[in-house]
């Protein structure tokens, strides 16, 4: 309805206007061809019918040019409300994203080596993606190297660390030192992946 009611007043202004100007051109050109003494007499009444069309022009200006600048602000603010819907909608996707691309964390097991044994808290592992953090508690270098999956670290020196990441299957696996001689003198250890 105001889109209705706005049309209606602007046709009302231009009405008022057109018939205002009619009535200039008429008063300054028509009548006084037709009528030379125009206004004459009628003075008074030509004067009192101008201040009604001035007025009455002040009038539709008001009235109806208030009612177009309504509508204006109006469709303004509607202009405003839309990119902010359109920011918003944005950050929840760019938030939603962030979120699925996350990885689920390895299992971290501290494995600690010396002459000429592998401690670890517990030999039972949940399978999927393990990082083994070796330490050498001992004297000499070591490492630490798994038998069915090939893996291993570096040498490690005395009182360093290295990490060994994988993933593991259920299963049970043999944890060793790929030092010559050390697996056989006691570094190795199995555990059990379930
Ligand atoms: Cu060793």
């Amino acid at each position: 309805m105001p889109l209705a009611l706005s049309t209606g007043h602007e046709i009302g202004l231009g009405v008022t206007a057109l018939v205002f100007i009619l009535f200039a051109l008429a008063s300054s050109f028509l009548f006084p061809r037709y009528r030379p003494d125009y206004p004459g007499r009628g003075l008074l009444a030509f004067i009192v019918i101008a201040f009604v069309f001035f007025f009455g022009m002040l009038t539709a200006v008001e009235v109806f040019g208030a009612e177009s600048k309504h509508h204006g602000e109006a469709a303004a603010a509607e202009t405003t409300t839309a990119p902010a819907e359109t920011t918003t909608t944005q950050q929840t996707t760019t938030a939603a994203s962030t979120t699925s691309a996350t990885k689920p964390a390895a299992t971290k097991v501290p494995v600690s080596e010396s002459e000429f044994k592998i401690v670890l808290s517990s030999t039972q592992l949940k399978a999927g993606p393990i990082t083994f953090e070796a330490k050498n508690a001992g004297r000499i270098p070591h490492d630490l190297a798994i038998k069915q999956t090939g893996d291993k670290t570096k040498l490690i020196q005395p009182g360093g660390t290295s990490e060994l990441k994988v993933t593991l299957k259920a299963g049970t696996y043999e944890l060793y030192c790929s030092v010559p001689g050390h697996e056989a003198a006691g570094m190795k250890l199995n555990i059990t992946v379930s």
